[in-house]
């Protein structure tokens, strides 16, 4: 019997380096159910994380059983983590499922058909174009739909109506990967491949507690420390994460200090002679400018900015310096603190100095947090042109006219996309008269939260939401449209390290929810939207329909798709673009040629100054680049604008927690899960929490210049002058709505200059103890959470 909620990695399976994964099968039913009472499974993968492991669903009678993971994929070999066997597929605990639209009258939220929901969504949207023009719209999508939702929605946007406010919650997520892949390479793609877990000699996770966030891939990774010749590690992250717990080297940075770190380790690569001269001569551009920049940060500065020992800098460095052959993984604590993409760019550039890309064992992933944010950022909802086209080439864009057979000029390429928190300011300064919310729950996942209420909340505002829930986000709706659920529609997705699954159809959704497909269809056929000869913008009749679609878009570019079909990805293993008739079997490691997609005609963006994040320009760029030559981006460090100061002595930073995703509509549902971890908390060092004379359970006040919120007290194993606390936890089973308590109520509205992706893991706040516990409080043990090694109670 799996039970992924104490054991949430699983038995091992060791294996050395250069062997296959071996294969573990875990599976749960229904309590009751074997095997034999299944009626079929049906093949998808899960979309609880970036992961994508490949699963089975079970059915019975109509209705979704189990989940097993699937053995021969390529991902996860029969894995599957907590969120996948018990959050995923949808068993009693989720009764309160939306079935029917609801609409909003005399300010209350009344169930309604089809027809009368979309008819008002249309109506307001015709009256909003004839009287304002395409920039009254705006879009705010997810990394959870299907590539297939995303193209119809980006082509709705872009050639429908034409406005440049549609992004994706992405920005939230994984902005900054796309940002650093784009200043670096040239274009978005993950250079590396999960198989080089099994090939590396030394992995670094920065900011990025893959025990928790990705569950199966750190299974592999224990699979390796296990095994043997096991590789080293090195983590850098102000908790005492699983991952730092059996690092060789824990870098417990400042939250808020991670490019000193990283132009300190960049040094010592210069100051060692660590790099592969011939590698930086032939395929790199820049590497002058980036010796200047990093040579400052001594170790003994870098250990006095970040807070960590010189020495361990030094340890650190050298094993990047001289192992054979590194496998690097970054994520949110770099991609949402300070100098987000800065910091992620000294990443790639430790590997281009080193020459350690498109080789076995030498990966490098800018991760993904969500299953589907890769899909986003390809299909163009969310801020980027499909195809990883470049919106300040006119030629990418009459390509993309051309695709659709639709006037170049309706493609809004005359600003840059607006991102998410923009788009929010002109909700709030009155100019986007509608916004359209799908898959994504902004009244818990955006930054300070008291304004983001007052702005989903304005009068002059249209808000239509599309979820699977009655959300913290659709309480503010004016219409809310009842969607399928995975395993109620059929559509792909592509994970981090560019797998394509399918995901099949497992059964009918409840009542009239439709697929999120068919409804940006329906609206496009309302609307009217139409290409030059008059025939229908958007005339698929289904997803694969989408897919072969999105496949022409693709053609040609870095990920191309059109080597994949529906055929072909059912039964598959799943399968990494770019996939082609050249290269039918997909696509292992890019770069392996180290030619890199940076050619002006090519490249997806002429990149930005990355302290201001102004662009480059094309004349600039074209004056300066080689073609071919990937950039080594550089930039000094600067102290984080929010630092701690007398009266908010404290940084604080948020995350996750192994057992919730997000605001925790799935996981929160789930019995198992929410038992894990069923209430918030805030965790403290020993110190912190002496200095404010809480014990482990005491109820503390944490403020930040936002807001406040009052959460028991874990005493952890976090470094001392930091407090985290899982922003998981919304208002959504307090509907008095007296008692806000989501950690976002803290954070800034800052944004990373590059990427724009928001810093939730830089503030300061203070806290005061407001009442002793009645005992500990109800964090997990299991993970980063664990109290403290002597800590009271
Ligand atoms: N269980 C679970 N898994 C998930 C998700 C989930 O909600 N729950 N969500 C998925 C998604 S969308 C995402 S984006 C990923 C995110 O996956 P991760 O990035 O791994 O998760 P986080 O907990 O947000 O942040 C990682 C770590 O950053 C550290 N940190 C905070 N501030 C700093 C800093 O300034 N510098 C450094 N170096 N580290 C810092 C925190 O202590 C934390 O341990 O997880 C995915 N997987
Ligand atoms: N403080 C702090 N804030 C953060 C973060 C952090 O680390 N700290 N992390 C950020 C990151 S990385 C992320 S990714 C965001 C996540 O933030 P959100 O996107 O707001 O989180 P979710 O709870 O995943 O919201 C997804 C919504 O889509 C719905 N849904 C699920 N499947 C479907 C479907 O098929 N169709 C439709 N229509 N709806 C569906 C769910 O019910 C849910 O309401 O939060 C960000 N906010
Ligand atoms: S690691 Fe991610 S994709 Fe795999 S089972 Fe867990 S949540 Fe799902
Ligand atoms: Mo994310």
């Amino acid at each position: 019997m799996t039970d992924r909620i104490a054991d949430i990695w699983g038995e091992r399976t060791p294996h050395g380096s250069g062997q296959a994964w071996p294969e573990r099968v875990d599976q749960v039913l229904a309590e009751g159910l074997t095997d034999g009472d299944v009626d079929r499974w049906v093949q998808s993968a899960c979309v609880l994380c970036s992961n994508g492991c490949g699963c089975d669903i079970a059915v019975k009678d109509g209705k979704m059983v189990g989940i097993r993971g699937r053995r021969e994929d390529r991902v996860n070999r029969g894995r599957l983590g907590p969120k996948g066997l018990y959050g995923s597929w949808q068993g009693e605990d989720h009764r309160d499922r939306l079935t029917r639209p609801l609409v909003r009258v005399d300010g209350e939220l009344v169930e309604t058909d089809w027809d009368t929901a979309m008819g008002r969504i249309v109506a307001r949207s015709r009256e909003l174009l004839a009287s304002k023009g395409p920039l009254s719209h705006g879009f705010y999508t997810s990394g959870q739909l299907f590539l297939e939702e995303y193209y119809a929605l980006g082509m709705l946007g872009k050639a429908g109506i034409g406005t440049p406010h549609m992004d994706g919650n992405t920005r939230l997520c994984t902005a900054t990967a796309a940002a650093a892949l784009k200043e670096s390479f040239g274009a978005d793609g993950q250079p590396g491949s999960y198989a080089d877990v099994d090939e590396c000699s030394a992995v670094f996770l920065y900011g990025h507690n893959m025990a928790e966030t990705q569950t199966v891939l750190w299974s592999r990774v224990l699979d390796r420390l296990d095994g043997p010749n096991p590789p080293k590690l090195v983590c850098v992250d102000p908790r005492d994460t699983e991952v730092a717990r059996r690092a060789d080297v824990h870098l417990a940075v400042h939250p808020g200090t991670n490019l000193a770190l990283m132009n300190g380790l960049v040094r010592e690569l210069f100051a060692n002679g660590w790099i592969d001269e011939a590698y930086i001569a032939e395929h790199t551009a820049n590497v002058d400018r980036l010796r200047s920049v990093v040579e400052p940060w001594t170790p003994e500065k870098v250990a006095e900015t970040c807070g960590v020992e010189a020495a361990d800098v030094r340890r650190a460095a050298e094993i990047f310096g001289t192992e054979s052959r590194v496998l690097s993984t970054v994520l949110q604590g770099f991609y949402q603190s300070a100098h987000a993409t800065a910091s992620a760019c000294q990443v790639n550039n430790l590997h281009l100095l080193r020459g350690m890309l498109g080789k076995p064992g030498c990966g490098l992933l800018q991760m993904n947090g969500q299953p589907t944010a890769q899909n986003n950022r390809e299909c163009g909802a969310d801020g980027d042109l499909p195809g990883f086209r470049n919106w300040e080439n006119p030629q990418h864009v009459r390509d993309l006219a051309r695709l659709w057979n639709v006037d170049p000029g309706i493609i809004p390429d005359w600003a840059p996309p607006t991102h998410a928190l923009q788009i929010f300011r002109y909700v709030e300064q009155g100019s986007i008269g509608l916004l359209w919310i799908s898959a994504t729950n902004p009244a818990v996942s955006m930054p300070q939260l008291e304004r983001i209420r007052h702005i989903l909340g304005r009068d002059s505002l249209f808000l239509v939401v599309q979820d699977i829930y009655l959300t913290e986000t659709a309480q503010y709706a004016d219409v809310v449209l009842p969607c399928a659920a995975w395993g109620e529609k059929t559509g792909t997705f592509t994970n981090a390290d560019r797998t394509v699954h399918l995901s099949e159809k497992a059964v009918d959704p409840p009542g009239e929810a439709r697929s999120d497909l068919d409804v940006f269809l329906d609206y496009a056929r309302r609307m009217g939207f139409k290409d030059k000869d008059g025939q229908p913008l958007l005339d698929w009749s289904g997803p694969e329909d989408g897919f072969e679609a999105w496949k022409e878009c693709s053609r040609g570019r870095p990920c191309d798709y059109t080597g994949l079909s529906y055929d072909k990805l059912r039964g598959s293993s799943g399968i990494q673009w770019p996939c082609t008739a050249e290269q039918p079997a997909g696509t292992e490691r890019l770069y392996t040629d180290a030619r890199f997609p940076t050619a002006p005609e090519y490249c997806e963006s002429f990149g930005h100054d990355i302290l201001t994040g102004a662009t480059t320009g094309e004349t600039q760029y074209k004056a300066t680049v080689e073609p071919g030559k990937a950039w080594l981006k550089a930039l000094d460090y600067t102290p984080p604008h929010e630092e701690p100061d007398a009266e908010y002595p404290l940084r604080y930073t948020t995350g996750r927690t192994a057992y919730h995703f997000h605001t925790r509509t799935k996981t929160g549902r789930s019995r198992r899960l929410n038992g894990a971890a069923p209430e918030p908390w805030m965790e403290m060092s020993v110190e912190d929490a002496a200095r404010a004379g809480c014990q482990e359970g005491d109820i503390a006040r944490v403020t930040s210049r936002r807001g406040s919120l009052e959460v028991p007290v874990r005493v952890g194993d976090i470094r001392p002058g930091t407090v985290f606390a899982p922003f998981h936890y919304g208002y959504w089973d307090t509907p008095d709505g007296g008692r806000h308590r989501a950690a976002n109520e803290l954070t800034v509205t800052e944004w990373d200059p590059v990427s724009k992706q928001p810093l939730f893991k830089n503030a300061a706040v203070r806290v005061e103890k407001l009442r002793s516990g009645d005992g500990p409080s109800k964090a997990p043990d299991t993970t980063a959470s664990r109290r403290a090694t002597g800590a009271q109670r």
